[in-house]
């Protein structure tokens, strides 16, 4: 049973999982309930692709909030992955789907080959773990490296994937969920009485991240008896029965790991509800923070299920270290809310001592998080705080006052966000600045609208806006304006039929430019139903006014769009930095080179059909000129073309693809989406 799967079929199909799991659990459940009521999205005119979670702020003091971006990856949301926000909550990056299918864990800054990249997990979400591997992204967001767990086990799991400390950038630390058979009959509490029991051993390994090989792994059985789990099996929906290899028990659940200047290692154990120290020579535990096995008198506080536990500082006699403490598994709990916490250990007299905790600035009083969630401490001295479980942010001064507060999502939607964390982030994509540019009317009477993005460029100041009657040009600045949030809007007085926008940085230079774009204006039926910034969603046309759909028809002309693809050569211009790719012919061999000139014929001639058949460019009047039968068969040709990636490099982005089937539920539209447990 798979219930944490984030695809937008999981929306449907956690309505089951949902209701099963609680079944099986017999706890009262929340009402999980995805729309835009309870995960507001932005829609954005310029990147109608990007459907990023709205930041909901209910503390935001900017003058005390540490420069930086948020850096965070929610799941079970309309479009899962990485992303990042300004400390305004604006978009900055939104790498749904560019980065990487299914789900994205921990986006954040590491150092990798002496510069700056982003790093996360990326693969595929289970009960409480995952199967994936490690991903680092240059600043141009291209994917230079993948990092794979190794040895002879299972792929690695999201709880960690961040570069060693004192490694210089060349190894990582991952975590691994290994099933495994383990005689489970010799201890009564397991209920495991009458075959193979199955267990998942709690693995992490450093890898070597240019030749892929194990510098280290860690395995929690040759340590640790299963007796010594707080976390039996069939007790909770993450610890599995044991019975099968489908749902081994999760006696351990490592959910993090970090390392020393000495070699030295620590994890957490969610199960076990402890922090270890663990010899980076041969692995032996040097000392357990909880547990049942404790080494140190806890002097003033108690934890359990805890994540996240990060090293602060160490000398001879003492060490001091951050964990996030959920105090509960939402089964059991040690404390009424969650907290990030600073403990102090004295090895001298074997006592831990709370120095430092953060709590949710709640009206109760705090937030409980029954799973994941994490604490940075912050260069400048405030901390982040990750929620976990609920898709919640802070910041906090070091005497604890929240200095920001913010929500991607409302509490019942039950999108999550396993960690997120602040960096400061330099970075230039390399694809264009997108731009869509509207006019109500068509003339001065509405003037016309520019709504410019450009996903994940950081240095991007303002906005240069240029116009054209043609997209050969000539072309005539303007105006320009401050950017402002994800998406800038401007006006402009008169109407161009063509226009481009070009980023500007802060020192007034031009990084990049869009591609030329189109002016889009409403047809008189369309023009009913808008503003000077665009036209209202459409309704679904009731039944009894709707046409019927005929496979092949012939299109008359009255009923031919304006607003389709013009002379593809005219869509980009080279960049203000030379930055422009080379052509499609220069990156090709000579043999293709030839091979595309006489696909590119064969296409001319469709294209030129379609332009008959769909009626041709402004200005062309070349309508009609050829026999149906001709028309007929470049249209077909053009078809063929078009499937292939060949063909649509030779015709255009926009050449038709074959409708896939759709699932009914999928079809309907995505606003609607929901799922309830
Ligand atoms: C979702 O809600 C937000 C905020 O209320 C709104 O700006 C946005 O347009 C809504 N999106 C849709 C698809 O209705
Ligand atoms: C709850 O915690 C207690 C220790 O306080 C432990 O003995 C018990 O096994 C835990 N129960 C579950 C379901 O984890
Ligand atoms: C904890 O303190 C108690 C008495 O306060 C003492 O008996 C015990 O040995 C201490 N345990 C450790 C591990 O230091
Ligand atoms: C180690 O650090 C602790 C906490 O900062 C401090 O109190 C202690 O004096 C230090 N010990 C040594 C030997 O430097
Ligand atoms: C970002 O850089 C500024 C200026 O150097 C610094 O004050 C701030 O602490 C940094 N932010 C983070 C999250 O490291
Ligand atoms: C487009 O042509 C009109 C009429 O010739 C001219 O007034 C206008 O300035 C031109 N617009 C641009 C952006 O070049
Ligand atoms: C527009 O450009 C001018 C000249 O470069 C500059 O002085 C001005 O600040 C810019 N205005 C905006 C709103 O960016
Ligand atoms: C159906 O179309 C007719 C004529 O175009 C229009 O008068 C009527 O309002 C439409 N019905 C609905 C329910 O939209
Ligand atoms: C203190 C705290 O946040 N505890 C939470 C830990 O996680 C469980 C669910 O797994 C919550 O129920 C607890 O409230």
């Amino acid at each position: 049973m798979r219930c944490f799967s984030s695809s937008v079929g999981a929306f449907v199909r956690s309505a089951t999982c949902g209701l099963s799991l609680l079944a099986l659990l017999g706890s009262s459940g929340v009402n999980a309930d995805l729309n835009n009521a309870t995960s507001p999205t932005s829609q954005f005119k310029s990147r109608p692709d990007l459907h990023a979670p709205i930041v909901d702020f209910s503390i935001l003091r900017p003058e005390l909030i540490t420069p930086g971006y948020i850096f965070l990856a929610p799941y079970r949301n309309l479009d899962p992955g990485p992303y990042i926000y300004d400390n305004n909550g604006n978009l900055v990056w939104s790498g749904a789907g560019s980065s990487g299918p299914k789900t994205a864990h921990t986006p954040r800054v590491c150092q990798y080959k002496g510069e700056d990249h982003l790093c996360y997990f990326q693969g595929e979400q289970h009960q409480g773990f995952a199967r994936g591997h490690g991903v680092i992204m240059d600043k141009n967001y291209r994917i230079v490296k993948t990092v794979e767990s190794s040895g002879a086990g299972a792929s690695s799991d999201m709880h960690e994937f961040k570069m060693a400390p004192y490694s210089d950038g060349t190894t990582v630390l991952m975590t691994v969920y290994q099933p495994r058979q383990y005689d489970l009959t010799t201890n009564p509490r397991f209920n495991v009485q009458n075959g193979m029991g199955w267990i998942v051993e709690g693995v992490f390994q450093e890898i070597d991240i240019e030749t892929g090989n194990v510098v280290f792994e860690w395995r929690s059985l040759d340590h640790f008896d299963p007796g010594l789990s707080w976390t039996l099996p069939q007790s909770t929906d993450t610890s599995g029965d044991g019975l099968h290899e489908q749902s081994p028990w999760d006696y351990f659940h490592i959910n993090s790991v970090d390392k020393n200047e000495d070699g030295d290692y620590l994890i957490s154990a969610r199960h076990m509800s402890a922090i270890y120290k663990l010899s980076g020579v041969d692995g032996h535990i040097m000392w357990e923070m909880g547990g049942l096995n404790p080494t140190f008198n806890q002097t003033n506080f108690q934890f359990s299920y805890q994540h996240h536990a990060r090293w602060i500082y160490e000398n001879s006699t003492h060490t001091i270290l951050s964990f996030y403490d959920n105090a509960s598994n939402t089964f059991n709990s040690t404390g009424k809310f969650s907290h990030g916490w600073i403990i102090s250990i004295n090895h001298i007299a074997n006592t831990a001592t709370k120095i430092a905790q953060w709590g949710a600035p709640e009206k109760e009083g705090g937030l409980l998080s029954g799973s994941q969630g994490n604490i940075q401490l912050l260069q400048s001295g405030n901390v982040h705080i990750g929620w976990g479980e609920h898709p919640y942010f802070s910041e906090h001064t070091a005497d604890g006052t929240p200095v920001m507060y913010a929500k991607l999502a409302e509490r019942d939607s039950n999108v999550m966000i396993y960690r997120s964390n602040k960096y400061n982030w330099t970075a230039q994509p390399l694809t264009k600045p997108a731009l869509w540019t509207f006019s109500r009317t068509g003339d001065r009477q509405s003037g016309m609208r520019f709504f410019v993005s450009w996903n994940g460029a950081t240095e991007v100041r303002g906005w240069n806006f240029f116009a054209a009657n043609s997209s050969a040009g000539p072309w005539a600045f303007i105006g320009n304006a401050t950017k402002t949030g994800f998406e800038t809007e401007y006006s402009f007085p008169a109407v161009a039929p063509w226009a481009y926008a070009e980023a500007v940085d802060a020192a007034g230079h031009p990084i990049e430019r869009s591609a030329f774009q189109r002016t889009f204006v409403p047809s008189p039926g369309l023009v009913n139903f808008c503003d000077d910034r665009g036209c209202a969603m459409s309704e679904k046309t009731p039944d009894e006014n709707r046409t019927g759909y005929e496979a092949r028809v012939f299109v008359d002309q009255k009923y031919l769009s304006p607003n389709r693809g013009f002379d593809t050569t005219h869509y980009y211009q080279d960049s203000p930095r030379g930055r422009a790719r080379r052509s499609f012919g220069a990156r090709m061999g000579a043999a293709v080179a030839v091979f595309l000139g006489a696909v590119a014929l064969v296409g001319a001639v469709g294209v030129l059909g379609l332009r008959v058949l769909g009626g041709a460019r402004e200005g062309d009047d070349d309508k009609n000129v050829l026999p149906l039968w001709l028309r007929e068969r470049a249209m077909g040709l053009r078809e063929e073309l078009g499937r292939t990636g060949l063909g649509s490099r030779v015709l255009g982005a926009y050449t038709r693809v074959e409708e896939k089937e759709m699932d009914e539920d999928l079809a309907s539209p995505r606003q609607h989406w929901r799922h309830q447990s």
